[in-house]
């Protein structure tokens, strides 16, 4: 596998996939469902994008910088506030899918083992997952409760990426030492994708590059219009 690279700037990204991302994202991105069971899951429709990480690392505030709305997804102060799948369908061509926080030390153990069935059985079960962004705060790097999340992705077979957050809080300098370290990590890392993204939802950094990557999972436009190619 080649060694995982930063894709801080938009080094080369292309004009088409840069205007594939963005008509993507610019499409209309709906609240589908919220569930915290999965016989309650609806059934999939279009390939999946999830999007995990620890309590409060941003995730909400991604999806909402991602698809340029500030409230689709809801954002806390608190820790621990998303405590249920929720789905949004993007241009009825791409799910997103805003998985609950793990690793919130305050949470109370039934809940967390609530959380953990949850999650896992989605990530097992769900054919047309496509991949997971796991995220990353760039102010902490990755921590053992990411490690053992990755470790279950791997036994679900699910492909993923890293992705960092809140990038303007960090130094260059300590950006560029962590995307390093992570790099080497990932080597090691069973479908780990291989380009790692760094982004800041409040600067828009790293957003366009995230775009046209993540386009590249969507059902193509023409197929979508003519409801074709569903997974
Ligand atoms: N400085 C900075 N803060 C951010 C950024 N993204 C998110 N935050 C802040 O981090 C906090 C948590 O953001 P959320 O998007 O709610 O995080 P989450 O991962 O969805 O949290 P849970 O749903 O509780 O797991 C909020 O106070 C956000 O304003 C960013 O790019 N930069
Ligand atoms: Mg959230």
């Amino acid at each position: 596998m080649p060694k995982p690279s930063a894709a801080e700037n938009d080094d080369g990204l292309s004009a088409s996939s840069r205007e594939a991302g963005r008509k993507l994202f610019a499409q209309a991105c709906d609240f589908v469902a919220g569930v915290a069971d999965l016989g309650r899951l609806p059934p999939a429709r279009l390939p999946e994008l999830a999007f995990a990480g620890r309590s409060n690392v941003g995730k909400s505030s991604l999806i909402n910088a991602l698809v340029g709305r500030r409230q689709l997804a809801r954002t806390s102060q608190t820790p621990g506030r998303t405590q249920q799948i929720n789905l949004f369908d993007l241009g009825d061509r791409l799910t997103l899918v805003d998985l609950p926080g793990y690793g919130y030390a305050q949470a109370p153990k039934p809940a967390v083992e609530a959380w953990q069935r949850l999650v896992r059985a989605y990530l097992r079960g769900r054919a047309s997952l496509r991949r997971t962004c796991v995220l990353i705060d760039a102010r902490h790097g990755l921590k053992d409760v990411d490690r053992d999340f990755m470790a279950m992705l791997g036994e679900a077979a699910v492909a993923f990426q890293l992705v960092l957050t809140k990038a303007d809080q960090v130094r260059q300098a300590d950006l560029a030492d962590l995307v390093d370290s992570l790099g080497s990590e990932l080597e090691r890392q069973l479908g780990a994708h291989p380009l790692l993204v760094v982004t800041s939802a409040h600067a828009g950094t790293g957003i366009e590059q995230l775009r046209a990557e993540l386009a590249t999972l969507a059902v193509a436009p023409e197929a979508a219009a003519s409801g074709e190619a569903r997974s």
